[in-house]
């Protein structure tokens, strides 16, 4: 998992950060009360492949139980998350993409276009910046900034942390952008409703197949910037089948979040489910 990428170091462990505050240097939240982010970072320098003696074994042994901790760690306190948002009637999504695949597009136009209709929230994922950020909060939609430094996906007791600070209303939605990775965030739950895997049409029609994990786990598939598809020899029709066949149940819409084409569909799906969160 995400120990060959280093993610999760003790040094950079994940602060919570809000635009405007953060912006004057104070507000840091440090993510040092996550005690399995310092297993988490160990493991990735005794990676070479050595001989296998009893030592790399009992690593390798070592490694899967800290992994297995990590992930059972990260269901408890999305299951706790889960249940907040279900009492609260909150519909939580967590969209997940490569980098530049357009979450961030998507959210503003998605936010721009329903936020008079429908109270939002966001939570920002990125190692490092507040740039998403301050692109929601220029919307004046409430919003929280995760920076995970070196880790390459949110985790769920992140997601417990910002929402704390976003003093969320009930009968609303919060949208939490993952961090730009087709990979890891695949494994982690937030305990959202809903996944979200955004695609660009730049991407090339074969990442289903590639990065299977994410979209196997994904509820709905954005197919995004349709506006470049002329321009590409991305064969959409492709990229869907690849998808169908590492999750038969998927759902398609394809947009262009700068130009605002196919939106329709897409807010319509979000409106019917939103409403189909647990009666409590
Ligand atoms: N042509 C085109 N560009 C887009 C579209 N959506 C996003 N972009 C551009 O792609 C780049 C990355 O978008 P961003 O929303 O930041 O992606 P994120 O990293 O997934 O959040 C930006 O320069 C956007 O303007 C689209 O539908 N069409
Ligand atoms: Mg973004």
């Amino acid at each position: 998992m995400c120990g060959t990428c280093g993610c999760g170091s003790e040094e950079n462990g994940p602060k919570i950060l809000t635009p405007t505050i953060a912006k004057e240097n104070h507000d840091h939240m440090h993510g040092h009360t996550h005690d399995h982010h310092h297993h988490n970072g160990h493991h990735h320098h005794h990676h070479h492949h050595h001989d296998h003696s009893h030592d790399h074994d009992h690593h390798q042994k070592t490694v899967l139980e800290v992994e297995r901790d990590i992930l059972q760690q990260n269901e408890i306190m999305a299951a706790r998350n889960r249940g907040y948002f279900d009492a609260k009637d909150v519909f939580a999504l967590n969209l997940v993409s490569s980098p530049g695949s357009g979450k961030t597009s998507i959210l503003e136009r998605t936010l721009k276009d329903l936020k008079d209709k429908i109270p939002f929230y966001v939570i920002e994922g990125d190692q490092q910046t507040l740039n998403d950020a301050n692109r929601i909060a220029a919307l004046d939609v409430p919003v929280i900034q995760i920076n995970t430094g070196k880790g390459c996906h949110l985790e769920s007791d992140m997601i417990h942390d910002a929402v704390k600070k976003l003093s969320i209303k009930n009968d609303s939605v919060l949208m939490i952008e993952n961090v730009g990775n087709l990979v890891c965030p695949s494994m982690f739950n937030l305990g959202e409703h809903k996944r979200v895997v955004i695609v660009s049409t730049t991407e090339g029609d074969d990442k289903p197949i590639k990065y299977p994990d994410m979209f196997h786990t994904s509820d709905i598939c954005i197919i995004n910037k349709i506006d470049l598809a002329p321009y590409l020899d991305t064969n959409i029709e492709e990229l869907k089948k690849n998808a169908l066949q590492v999750n038969p149940n998927l759902e398609f819409f394809e947009v262009s979040a700068t130009k605002g084409t196919g939106m329709e569909a897409w807010y319509d799906w979000l409106d019917k489910n939103m409403k189909l969160i647990p009666e409590n």
